[in-house]
């Protein structure tokens, strides 16, 4: 809560205006924010502030803090460059509040404004603290809309108004209209919408996987990450090797170098897996578009551009403006739209905890084993990875969302609530029953083994499913439709599974989840890792 703030009258407020403080989040490093709109020089007072409270509400990997730290130290640097008054609390000085809450207060005490200016910010959480400041502190506090993204909030409820299932193929064609990309006047150019069906290719062995672009560690970096180092030792990941580039100059070389090396091939890779690639020819954008240093927009023009200047097929650029101004926009108005209820959604009743491995990477999955460890080295998995191993297990398994959600929330560096949620509760749990997929995205080993090549470096074998060595993935993937039965068997889209099913006799059956059960009473006993 707000600590103790001295209440003035309005007359003495007024002598001593000294103009509006304008508060920046950790995610909000953008030049053109709304709560930048307007802002006087002369006047004008600048908060940001590393704290406690929001590097520790989930134990976020090191890369994550220190990324973010240094990120708003640079952002802090740059305004304080154009002549803006920053007040600028650094995590270790000793009189730096633990608390976003508490340091409002401190600022408000020392600069006196007459008015408090935000952009509302990416959590629920951090809205509902906003909303208190409104009513308890002795300023006006103007909450402005974050404009960064391509639909508002308004917008995106009027379109979902009336509809009982979500699908973001329709809301991605409103925002393909709104914005003008890939559009030729009202049609899609090249005449299609959606170009998946030419996407998700397997990844031959010989394709050349280019080297992506890191950043080395500058002076204030380098602070930061000693910083980190002594001060969140207990936190999940490692530090070494850290390339997150921390400006908006770093995160324009990456677009570039991502529009040059990998563009072009996203839409055939998009789904694939291959050991010791840890980017392949995903975007790696995503820690700077969520922190501001990229827009959605201006990156979208962009792939757009290589596509009209003939460096980017239209599959690879049509799906990757898909996932921004579809799957980006979508997740975001889900979020807001059924929030707060929606982080407790869990329509199939999953328990679990969340075993050991996520955190320590032993396991005998070789396919986990190699998710866990490419996000311990650099807090970021690519998304088939996050969806289709972490994401597939903890849905076999039936792991508490909770506990899903605050793994997902701290180990990645790009992971802020509004995103990160409808990714778990909806996409990777169905806890939601279906709000926002129409179906599960349950899948036995053999997709695994489709899309990667981890199996060939595993003890078990994706073939088998009943055997000593038969990958748990297959037992806990057929005990999961048997299980849900009720509640799944009557979705068209789920026809194909429970047709082989309904074909299997009942002996196999009862062996498949004989074999599940076995499975998963082992990992209970295994217990949670230590210091989680
Ligand atoms: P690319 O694959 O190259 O895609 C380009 C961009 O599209 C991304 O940078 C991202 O901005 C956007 N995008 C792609 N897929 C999604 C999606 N499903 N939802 C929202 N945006 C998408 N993404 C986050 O940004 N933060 C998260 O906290 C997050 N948590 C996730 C949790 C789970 C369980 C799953 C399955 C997915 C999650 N994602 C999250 C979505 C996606 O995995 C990441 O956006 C992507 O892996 C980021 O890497 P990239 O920039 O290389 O993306
Ligand atoms: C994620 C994060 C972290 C680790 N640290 C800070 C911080 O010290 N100061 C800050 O302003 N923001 C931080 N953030 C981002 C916030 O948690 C984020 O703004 C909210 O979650 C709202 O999206
Ligand atoms: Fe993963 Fe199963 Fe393949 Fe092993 S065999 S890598 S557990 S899918």
């Amino acid at each position: 809560m707000l600590g103790p703030l001295p209440r003035e009258s309005p007359q003495k407020r007024a002598r001593a205006v000294s103009g509006t403080l304008r508060l920046i989040l950790g995610d909000q490093l953008t030049p053109g924010l709304t709560a930048l709109d307007g802002l006087d020089p002369a006047s004008d007072v600048v908060v940001m502030a590393e704290v406690r409270a929001e590097a520790t509400y989930v134990r976020h990997h090191k890369q994550k803090i220190a990324f973010l730290f240094s990120a708003m130290r640079h952002f802090a640097a740059e305004l304080s460059a154009r002549g803006v008054r920053v007040d600028y609390w650094r995590y270790d000085d000793p009189d730096t509040p633990e608390s976003l809450d508490a340091v409002v207060a401190a600022a408000l005490a020392r600069h006196r404004p007459d008015q408090m200016v935000l952009t509302e910010p990416g959590e629920w959480r951090v809205r509902q603290m906003m909303e208190t400041w409104r009513e308890t502190l002795p300023v006006p506090v103007h909450i402005r809309p974050d404009t960064r993204f391509i639909a508002t909030l308004e917008e995106f409820e009027a379109w979902a108004e009336g509809r009982r299932s979500l699908r973001m193929e329709f809301f991605y064609r409103q925002m393909r209209r709104k914005t003008g990309l890939l559009m030729d006047g009202d049609q899609p150019v090249g005449g299609q919408w959606n170009f998946d069906a030419a996407n998700r290719k397997r990844l031959p062995a010989s394709t050349h996987v280019p080297h992506r672009r890191r950043f080395a560690p500058d002076a204030v970096t380098r602070e930061v990450l000693d910083l980190v180092e002594r001060t969140f030792a207990d936190h999940f990941g490692t530090l070494e090797g850290f390339g997150w580039g921390v400006t908006r100059a770093d995160a324009l070389r990456a677009l570039e170098d991502f529009i040059a090396q990998a563009l072009p091939s996203f839409g055939d890779f998009q789904d694939a897996m291959k050991t010791g690639e840890d980017f392949l020819f995903h975007a790696v954008l995503s820690p700077y578009l969520n922190c501001g240093l990229l827009t959605p927009l201006e990156v979208c023009q962009r792939a757009e551009a290589a596509f009209q200047a003939g460096a980017a097929p239209l599959n690879a650029v049509e799906g990757f403006i898909r996932q921004i101004i579809g799957w980006r926009e979508f997740v975001r108005g889900l979020y807001w739209l059924d929030m707060p209820a929606y982080a407790d959604t869990n329509a199939l009743d999953a328990r679990r905890p969340l075993p050991a491995f996520y955190w320590t990477g032993e396991t005998d999955m070789a396919c986990l084993a190699a998710t866990v460890d490419v996000t311990r080295r650099t807090a970021y998995a690519h998304h088939i990875q996050r969806l289709m191993v972490t994401g597939n297990f903890a849905l076999l398994a039936r792991l508490d969302p909770r506990a899903v959600q605050d793994w997902y929330l701290a180990v990645y560096a790009d992971a802020y609530e509004w995103v990160e949620l409808p990714n778990v509760q909806g996409m990777v749990l169905f806890a939601d029953g279906g709000r926002l997929a129409s179906k599960p995205y349950a899948a036995s080993g053999a997709y695994i083994n489709r899309m990667s090549d981890y199996c060939r470096s595993c003890r078990f074998d994706p073939g088998e499913k009943l055997g000593a060595s038969a990958c748990p993935f297959n037992a806990l993937y057929w005990a999961f439709l048997m299980d849900n039965e009720a509640r799944l068997k009557p979705n068209p889209r789920m026809a194909m599974p429970y047709q082989t099913l309904a074909r299997m006799e009942a002996g196999q059956r009862a062996a498949l989840k004989a074999k599940a059960e076995d499975f998963l009473a082992g990992l209970d006993r295994t217990g949670p890792a230590p210091g989680y």
